[in-house]
């Protein structure tokens, strides 16, 4: 049976550090779907459609990735692709109570979905989209953190401010 695994996020935009986690999910699971959900306590800077090209883009020579967007919650979304396994990343202990929270929430409402965590590379622990946003917004130099294509769009997206 093929064993396929949920990669959620925000993805707010793609970054190294979730692209980190995603090809080290994909080398396990024959078929890893990455989606995009929408995280209530955030406001996204790019829109769904945004989010979606860049992750395909920058994914495309991981031939077992997909990439979608749902709206509701991720336990159902798992129900309807037949998954039962979720990846999670994890960079620091500032995560862990987060993400405890949620997997305890998803197991309540999905009693077979199991979350595993991959541990951040250690180069990516301090990365998140936040940070990446908050530097390309003051022009910072963000090319060591983000795929060029990610980084054009930040570029645009900022300057057009
Ligand atoms: N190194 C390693 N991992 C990383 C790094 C890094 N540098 N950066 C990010 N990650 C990991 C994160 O730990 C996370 O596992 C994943 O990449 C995605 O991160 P984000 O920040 O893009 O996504 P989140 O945390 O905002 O995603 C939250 C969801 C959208 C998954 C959540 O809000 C959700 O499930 N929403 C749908 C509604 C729902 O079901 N809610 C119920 C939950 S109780």
């Amino acid at each position: 049976m093929e064993k396929r695994a949920v990669c959620p996020g925000s993805f707010d935009p793609i970054t190294y550090g979730h692209l980190d986690i995603i090809s080290r999910g994909a080398k396990v699971f024959d078929e890893l779907r990455i989606v995009v959900l929408n995280n209530s306590s955030k406001k996204p800077a790019f829109s769904v459609e945004e989010r979606i090209a860049l992750i395909e883009e920058v994914t495309k020579d991981l031939p077992n990735v997909k990439v979608e967007s749902y709206q509701g919650l991720l336990v159902n979304y798992a129900r309807e692709v037949n998954a039962n396994v979720i990846i999670r990343g994890l960079r620091a202990v500032s995560d862990f109570e987060y993400e405890m929270q949620i997997t305890s929430m998803n197991r309540v409402l999905h009693e077979e979905l199991e979350t595993f965590f991959i541990m951040t590379n250690n180069q990516y622990s301090f990365l998140s989209s936040s940070i990446v946003k908050e530097v390309a917004k003051y022009g910072g130099d963000i090319s060591e953190l983000v795929p060029a294509q990610v980084e054009k769009a930040l570029q645009n997206k900022f300057s057009k401010r």
